[in-house]
């Protein structure tokens, strides 16, 4: 079972389930959090809730496909995972060291220190969902998209949801220097997250989702990568740890998991691009590449 967000004809938000059919059923509650924080209180899991939401209630005529999809969960904070797949630590070495194997960098540290890497990534005005663009750095010139699972997360530190997310990254602010992550992270709808939830509770083995990215130039693919959970280095629950210690964390915060999927080194993202990350059970993430708009009403 997942849970999804979009638009109705009159532009109002709608939440609604999206069962493993396909069908789409409206459920009355104000977001995903609400949903969890009901179910806990009247001591049933977020399934029942949301299976007895629907009985007996008619699914919508549309596909899921025809609907406009926003943002499964407005997080006050996106936090980020790093190095957490052994590709990954590999291509932060080469844009660190400009190809140089021979050399122990902080990468190589990290990925195997007891302590995980982990940055803030994004707040709810800079995440984008489904359909919308993901904005190009005017100051970078290697640019990719981090396809990732998503851990949605309650403010007890309890994982409720996945989701899947791109943690869109400029290679080369970030290989300059590593005290520049967050300028090679953070910028406007530097992150996308969606298309849909799916409750913690139905995933049988969340070390088993498979993910694909594949970027379209022109209508052509020209680069596709696919990935498991199951190369993870670290386990969900352990980032979650890391997080949450002497922290604050909000109702809805979302924690990216690491990236193991790296488009070849000579490729940078361009204006117009397509991106979709796709994972197992969860869904499709699309979104289109846009250079940012630099008047000063589209940087508002
Ligand atoms: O240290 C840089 C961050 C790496 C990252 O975002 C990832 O591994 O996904
Ligand atoms: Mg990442």
């Amino acid at each position: 079972m997942r849970i999804i967000r979009f638009l109705d004809n009159n532009s109002q938000i709608v939440l609604a389930a999206l069962t493993d059919q396909e069908e789409v059923y409206p459920i009355p509650f104000k977001d995903f959090m609400e949903l969890v924080n009901l179910a806990e209180k009247s001591g049933i899991s977020t399934l029942k809730l949301v299976e007895t939401s629907i009985s007996g209630v008619t699914a919508l005529k549309e596909r899921v496909e025809d609907l406009q999809l926003i943002v499964p969960i407005e997080a006050p904070e996106v936090w980020a995972s790093g190095v957490t797949y052994e590709k990954s630590r590999d291509a932060r070495n080469y844009e660190a060291t400009g190809g140089k194997v021979d050399v122990e960098t902080c990468y190589d540290k990290v990925y195997d220190a007891e302590r995980p890497e982990i940055f803030f990534k994004s707040t709810a005005a800079r995440t984008v969902g489904p359909n919308t663009p993901v904005y190009l750095r005017s100051d970078s010139n290697w640019q990719i998209p981090e396809p990732e699972v998503a851990l949605v997360i309650s403010k007890s530190g309890k994982i409720v949801g996945y989701t899947a997310g791109n943690d869109m990254s400029s290679r080369d602010i970030e290989g300059e220097n590593p005290l520049y992550l967050p300028q090679a992270k953070i910028w406007k709808h530097s992150c996308s997250v969606g298309p849909a939830i799916r409750l913690a509770e139905t995933v049988d083995d969340p070390y088993n989702f498979q993910i694909t990215c594949r970027i379209y130039r022109n209508n052509k693919l020209v680069v596709e990568g696919t990935a498991n959970t199951s190369q993870l280095k670290r386990k969900f629950d352990e980032l979650v740890s890391f997080l949450e210690k002497d922290n604050d964390i909000f109702d809805g915060t979302v924690l990216m998991t690491g990236t193991c999927i790296v488009p070849p080194n000579e490729f940078t993202l361009q204006d117009n691009d397509q991106i979709e990350i796709e994972v197992s059970t969860i869904g499709v993430l699309s979104n289109p590449v846009k250079e940012q708009q630099r008047s000063k009403e589209a940087v508002k």
